[in-house]
């Protein structure tokens, strides 16, 4: 199962796209273009460029304003992850250094700033004043998490719902919000336009479960980090809350979050991890929010999109990176 060929049936929309975001990234200052192209060359799966895509198959098809509403959304993406490699002392991402490990803090400061500021150039060349008030609420909401994060980090004494709460706002409300804007630019029908953004919260609550959990099962080379990362810097996920009583994983994962945990210990509590059933018990909190996806996607009216939307959301959960 290849993302390249689900994507097969609107390969010249997507490349129009992929063009748009490297001409967005231009710049007469040569370092934040070559900063900002640094991380779009990085790869990327383009979720969200596709979802704003596939969603306004729902309206009346403009692809030249489609494209710029897809721009702006994987540009907010990008603004924000270079800033968050900041904040998490990152150094690699997507199998590449980060900006600012490959150039300083300040850099990747204001190379996420220009990022942002180019975003808001695309967004604002739609006249639709719902549009820019839909993306600017996504985007406070997403910094509002963030500081929710900041006292969840290395706390274990939290619950599911906190991790819901972080997951929603880290990466389900920005997907949705690429369905809705989607739907949006296109003059959608209101109740399709509510349809498509339940749709697309789903499919990033599921996403983030099954991403939280490839943290834990996939390759450092998949990963391009080491697995078990989201652990060491304090990122309590889902498996985690599940095991976190347990005899055995409990104090390693305290370990873990305070850093004395030795190389071996934190092999041990991998090994463990994967082999007990937490990791299957989030795997069907994300199967739920993926039925509960499809459910929404039976209701929108019948165009191939449909289709496409559905497949897209079965890839998302059994993919393996
Ligand atoms: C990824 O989460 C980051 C999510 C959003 C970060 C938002 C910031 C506010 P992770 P990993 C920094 C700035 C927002 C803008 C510019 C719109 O849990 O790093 O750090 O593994 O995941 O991808
Ligand atoms: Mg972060
Ligand atoms: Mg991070
Ligand atoms: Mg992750
Ligand atoms: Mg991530």
């Amino acid at each position: 199962l290849k993302l390249k060929n689900l994507y097969s049936d609107f390969r010249p929309d997507i490349e129009l796209i992929e063009k748009e975001l490297e001409k967005s990234l231009e710049s007469d200052s040569p370092i934040l273009r070559e900063a900002s192209m640094h991380l779009l060359h990085a790869g990327g799966k383009r979720i969200r460029p596709v979802f704003v895509l596939l969603s306004a198959k729902f309206g009346n098809f403009d692809l030249s304003l489609v494209a710029k509403a897809a721009v702006a959304l994987e540009l907010i993406h990008m603004a924000s992850l270079v800033h968050d490699d900041v904040i998490d002392d990152s150094d690699m991402r997507r199998g590449m250094p980060t900006v600012k490990a490959q150039w300083n803090n300040k850099v990747a400061m204001y190379t996420g700033d220009f990022i942002l500021a180019r975003s808001l150039q695309y967004i604002s060349s739609i006249e639709d004043e719902g549009l820019h008030q839909a993306l600017a609420d996504t985007m406070i909401e997403i910094v509002k998490g963030e500081f929710i994060q900041i006292e969840d980090q290395f706390n274990l004494d939290q619950g599911i719902r906190d991790y819901f709460r972080r997951i929603k706002r880290k990466t389900a409300l920005l997907i949705a919000s690429s369905c809705e804007m989607g739907a949006i630019a296109a003059g959608a029908e209101q109740k399709v336009v509510w349809r498509l953004k339940r749709f697309g919260y789903f499919v990033g609550m599921s996403f983030q479960i099954v991403d939280d959990i490839l943290d834990f099962t996939a390759t450092e080379k998949e990963l391009g980090k080491p697995a078990g990362s989201d652990l060491t810097n304090g990122n309590i996920t889902l498996p985690i809350l599940y095991l976190k009583d347990d005899q055995v994983a409990g104090p390693l994962i305290i370990k873990a979050l305070n850093g004395s945990i030795s190389d071996n210990e934190m092999k041990t509590l991998l090994q463990y991890i994967r082999s007990s059933d937490s990791l299957k018990k989030a795997k069907k909190i994300s199967d739920l929010y993926l039925q509960k996806a499809l459910l929404e996607v039976e209701n929108l009216p019948e165009i191939p999109a449909k289709n496409h939307l559905k497949q897209i959301a079965l890839f998302i959960g059994k993919r393996k990176f």
